[in-house]
């Protein structure tokens, strides 16, 4: 096994600080090439130096550098047996992922480019050769081709950009209108795979092996067809990659834009010579954080690299990361379209410039529930879970949750129930509202479901939930064998509908890492561990309040567990020797904080019987439905504590009727945990019940 380590680690230099502060924004895009980096890592220092924004960038990039130091020490530490013994895990690992490869099926990945920008531009010809930005001063969406020959890029504010390139032309976003042209772009797709997999509003990916062999064609002679045919539908480029699997033809797709595309052969000689200089951070699902750590500890800068280092990776890493770090080292990626889908939840979400104005969040808040609503309906969609995504002024990202008894679709609903949530959050200055809308009306056929069935509830009442659901999918086990162990960031696809959704980036690292990061609150720790049973629940639904983990500064004591209802923010760990069935959701396992109590996702895992099929409901989903697998565990929780809630107040009503309200008051009052300011103003007279969510889970499982 070489050596570990092969890069000196990140150490600030004093005389160029910026250097250090490495921005997403030097990251080349496409049409990025002959960027001065630096200049652009000086400028991006220079201009955002002492605000909010630095300070969180800077406080993620001293917790990685210490990670690295600390991964190092690790490697160091591995005598000469281990490290032989890793190797040899790692040789044989390498044997049994090549046996998975599969070179039968052909994929192309189609990306709009620069889209909001050239949908922009389609419709002001005058902005074409111009540099021009989607978006404003506080942040831009995308950049034009020109616009990047200075470093200006996507998600960079926009102060920044004008400073880059001072002739930026900037247009403000107008969603209808990409959402249109999406449209568009997803009836030609269709006619090449109609069961594509849309991830974005200007990404998809197709399986396009059944037209070639129909139409005798090669795959390059689709993807000039389907492009060209994109561009007489609507006067728009795309690039197009083609591959033996989805992780490749993405990788694919960037090669040659704008307006190009690229092919790479079905054959493993083919892929391994393509993947053995592909630097780690093209490779979707690695993201700034895994591609500073790889490197950082292990020297580890291309796909190739990987497996020479495999024996480090299999020491350091849980099996399903260093499954997937192999993996990317082999070339493998996810070949199959899944049968059975469950439709995504809807979200939409603005960023703005920081502002405490509430008159001007709820208009915010409106327009969102109003293009909600338009998506939903547009879909014949109603749902039951809200959740309010927040980001604070300070960077800080909050969620808040609420689950109604009733499906809603309407504009006034929504908005009601997020007005609710918000409301509970202010005053807040902040920069960025979302609402996402969940558990749709229909099950995985597309059949109306009844809101009533197969609840928590009704599993709590019969006390059936556990043998036989374990007992009917054991024969789904093979399934789960190895089909979950990659990251597959296109995962997190809409199929159904081919309905926009999220893209997530699944970085093992970065998902785990930079998110809690960012949600971090470093002076948040008083309500570690609970979820707050909000007594101001609106009538017909109960609202999981819940914080995210603290993990820099302010490492919480694992039985301190909390969940979240961001899916990243509850799966943090990655430095670590652990078992986990998905790189992203590894458990925590660092021996400074581990006392032995499960962590929250280990207990979420605990919900899926041979980890595929919900033990309370006996809903379907495979480990990588990442986010459907989240929200499921949501509403799970929301279904409890509100059954919690009504049989408090229930319990509440028979102990008053029966006498002994002195006795019971001064006991409760005696049991009652900490509740929080707000909450102890209010609940004097109702019965309060916190519920950390490992209570919720040791009780259910002991029925597993
Ligand atoms: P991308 O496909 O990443 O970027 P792009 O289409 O503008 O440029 P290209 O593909 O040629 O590199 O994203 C598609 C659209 O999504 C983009 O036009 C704007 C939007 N977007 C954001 O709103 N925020 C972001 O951070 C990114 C990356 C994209
Ligand atoms: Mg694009």
């Amino acid at each position: 096994m070489e050596k570990a380590e092969a890069e000196p680690s990140a150490s600030a230099d004093s005389a160029r600080p910026w250097q250090s502060y490495t921005t997403v924004y030097t990251n080349a895009k496409a049409g990025m090439d002959g960027v001065d980096k630096e200049k652009v890592q000086r400028t991006v220092y220079e201009m955002s130096k002492g605000s909010k924004y630095f300070e969180n960038e800077e406080r993620k990039e001293a917790f990685i550098r210490q990670k690295i130091d600390n991964m190092r020490a690790r490697c160091a530490k591995l005598s000469a047996s281990d490290i032989s013994h890793y190797q040899m895990v790692a040789d044989k690992r390498i044997l049994e992922l090549e046996a998975t490869r599969d070179l039968s099926r052909i994929w192309l990945h189609v990306d709009m480019d620069a889209f909001y920008a050239a949908v922009e531009t389609l419709d002001n010809p005058s902005l074409r050769g111009r540099p021009m930005a989607v978006g404003g001063m506080s942040m831009i969406s995308t950049a034009n081709y020109e616009a990047r020959k200075f470093g200006v890029r996507a998600a960079m504010p926009g102060f920044i950009a004008r400073k880059l390139c001072p002739e930026l032309i900037f247009v403000p976003t107008d969603f209808k209108k990409y959402t249109y042209y999406s449209d568009l772009t997803r009836k030609v797709f269709q006619k090449y795979d109609p069961n594509f997999m849309a991830a974005s509003l200007d990404e998809a990916y197709l399986d396009i092996t059944e037209v070639c062999n129909e139409r005798d064609l090669t795959s390059g002679e689709i993807a000039e067809e389907l492009r060209t045919s994109v561009h007489e539908v609507t006067g728009l480029t795309c690039s197009a990659g083609v591959a033996p699997n989805r992780l490749l033809a993405k990788v694919c797709s960037d090669i040659n834009k704008p307006n190009g595309q690229f092919v790479l052969p079905s054959n493993r000689m083919a892929v391994m010579t393509f993947i053995s200089s592909l630097p780690i951070r093209k490779i979707g699902g690695i993201g700034k954080v895994t591609e500073h750590i790889l490197s950082g500890v292990f020297g580890i800068n291309t796909c190739e690299k990987m497996l020479q280092k495999g024996g480090f990776l299999c020491a350091l890493f849980s099996r399903s990361s260093a499954d997937f770090f192999l993996s990317v080292g082999l070339g493998l990626g996810k070949t199959d379209t899944p049968q059975v889908r469950f439709r995504k939840s809807i979200s939409n979400e603005r960023t703005f410039s920081a502002t405490d104005d509430t008159a001007l969040l709820y208009q915010k808040l409106a327009e969102l529930s109003e293009m909600l609503s338009i998506d939903m309906q547009k879909g014949g969609l109603s749902g039951r879970t809200l959740t309010l995504k927040l980001k604070t002024a300070s960077f800080e990202v909050r969620s808040r949750a609420v689950t109604m008894q009733k499906y809603i679709c309407s504009r006034e609903d929504i908005l009601n129930h997020a007005l609710k949530l918000l409301n509970a959050e202010l005053p807040l200055s902040l920069r960025l509202i979302g609402l996402r809308m969940s558990h749709f009306n229909e099950d995985k056929d597309g059949h109306l479901s009844d809101p009533t069935q197969k609840t928590l509830a009704n599993f709590i009442i019969s006390g059936d939930a556990s043998g036989k659901n374990v007992g009917e999918h054991s024969l789904l086990g093979s399934d789960t064998s190895d089909s979950h162990f990659m990251v597959d960031p296109e995962n997190d696809l809409s199929i159904d509908n081919h309905e926009t959704c999220h893209y997530v980036s699944e970085d093992p690292l970065d998902s785990n890492l930079l998110s809690d990061l960012d949600h971090c609150n470093f002076n948040l720790s008083n309500n570690s561990g609970k979820i707050d049973n909000n007594n101001e629940l609106p009538l017909n639904g109960s609202v999981a309040k819940v914080n995210a983990p603290n993990v820099v500064g302010c490492a919480p004591k694992s039985h301190q567990i909390e969940v979240s209802h961001l899916v990243e923010a509850d799966s943090f760990s990655f430095s670590e020797q652990c078992e986990s069935n998905r790189p992203d959701r590894v458990t925590r396992t660092n021996n400074d904080l581990d006392d032995g109590v499960p962590s929250s996702n280990q207990k979420e895992q605990f919900l899926w019987v041979n980890d595929y099929k919900c033990s309370l409901c006996g809903i379907e989903l495979p480990p990588n439905f990442v986010e459907e697998r989240q929200e499921h565990f949501d509403f799970h929780l929301a279904e409890k504590l509100q059954k919690e809630e009504s049989d408090n107040s229930r319990n509440l009503m028979l102990n008053q009727r029966f006498s002994q309200r002195d006795h019971t008051a001064s006991q409760r009052r005696h049991k009652r945990p900490k509740s929080s300011k707000k909450e102890g103003s209010k609940s004097s007279k109702k019965e309060s019940k916190h519920i950390p969510i490992d209570m919720f889970f040791v009780k259910s499982n002991q029925n597993f």
